[in-house]
């Protein structure tokens, strides 16, 4: 341990019992002195224990100094190993996602229904799943899954005006089916009601409800996920479930075919976006 924790060892619990079980080592960044080699001794000599004096190169580097620099945002560079920096990084970067997603929680509670709400925790859940499985940003993933759907309870109209207050261009089948802005719409708030800035997110949540063609493996999971998600309970589930940790992409394919079907029996309007996914995911399965 450092000299000077040394010499407040007076401050410990049970010292005389540590000094029994243990010897201590301590070593210094300053230079050594007699008076040091002293106080060290003294120290033994009232706890009755050993301690070894041993001297270390003196480093000009400092974990005080590290902590400081880090929280000031600067540069640590050159101060500790690239794997340990890029680990403190990492970490730095989760506490903050998870903090965010704190607050992400407060406010999306406020926004949806409790079935609404558990339905994107759950979400959230399979996102992490299936993300594990591929080379994402697991933290934004997780960002993405807890507000997909956050303008899904948004009444027509709602989504209507918000659809003109971003600049969304309500297409033919959105006037009839509204609830369908409920991606895009949901995009735009997660930029601009959340302050999420990122494309992969927003791109994500847009196309949450039809995919689309060209689609990244990101917005894929987001979609996959909402599909399977533990809370849903429609005929074949179980299936794609295991599918899409078996071939995520005939799982993909499974989940657009299912929600056409619906779309179908339904006689509901199809989205044109929904098709040119259903076509992409065919032909690049080469089906
Ligand atoms: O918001 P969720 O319920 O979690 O899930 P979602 O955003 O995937 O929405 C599912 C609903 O969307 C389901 O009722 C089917 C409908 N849907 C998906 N694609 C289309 C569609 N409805 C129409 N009319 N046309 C589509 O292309
Ligand atoms: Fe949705
Ligand atoms: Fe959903």
């Amino acid at each position: 341990m450092g000299y000077d924790a040394f010499l407040e060892i007076d401050s410990w619990k049970n010292v005389k019992e540590v000094f029994k079980m243990a010897q201590f080592v301590v070593v210094n960044r300053n230079v050594e002195s007699r008076e040091m080699l002293k106080l060290i001794e003294e120290k033994c000599n009232k706890f009755d224990g050993e301690a070894i004096y041993l001297k270390v190169p003196n480093i000009e580097i400092s974990s005080t100094e590290i902590r400081k620099r880090i929280n000031e945002g600067k540069s640590i560079k050159y101060l500790l190993p690239d794997k340990v920096i890029d680990y403190i990084q990492k970490m730095t970067y989760i506490e903050e996602i998870d903090n965010m997603i704190h607050k992400i929680e407060q406010k999306l509670k406020e926004m949806l229904d409790e079935k609404r709400y558990i339905h994107s925790k759950n979400v959230l859940k399979a996102a992490i799943e299936l993300g594990k499985n591929f080379n994402v940003d697991l933290e934004k993933i997780k960002i993405a899954a807890l507000l997909h759907d956050c303008a899904k309870n948004l009444r027509d109209d709602e989504l209507l005006i918000k659809a003109y207050k971003y600049g969304i261009i309500v297409d033919e089948i959105q006037k009839i089916q509204p609830f369908l802005l409920h991606g895009p719409v949901g995009a735009y708030l997660s930029k601009f009601e959340f302050g999420i800035d990122d494309e992969d997110v927003f791109n994500a949540i847009y196309y949450h409800t039809t995919g689309r063609k060209d689609m990244t493996t990101f917005e894929e999971i987001i979609y996959l996920a909402d599909f399977i998600s533990i809370d849903r309970n429609f005929e074949g589930v179980e299936e794609i479930r295991k599918k899409a940790f078996e071939n995520f992409e005939e799982a993909l394919l499974m989940s657009c075919n299912s929600t056409l079907t619906y779309v179908i029996n339904r006689n509901l309007p199809i989205h044109p976006l929904t098709i040119e996914f259903r076509n992409w995911l065919l032909m690049k399965g080469g089906k």
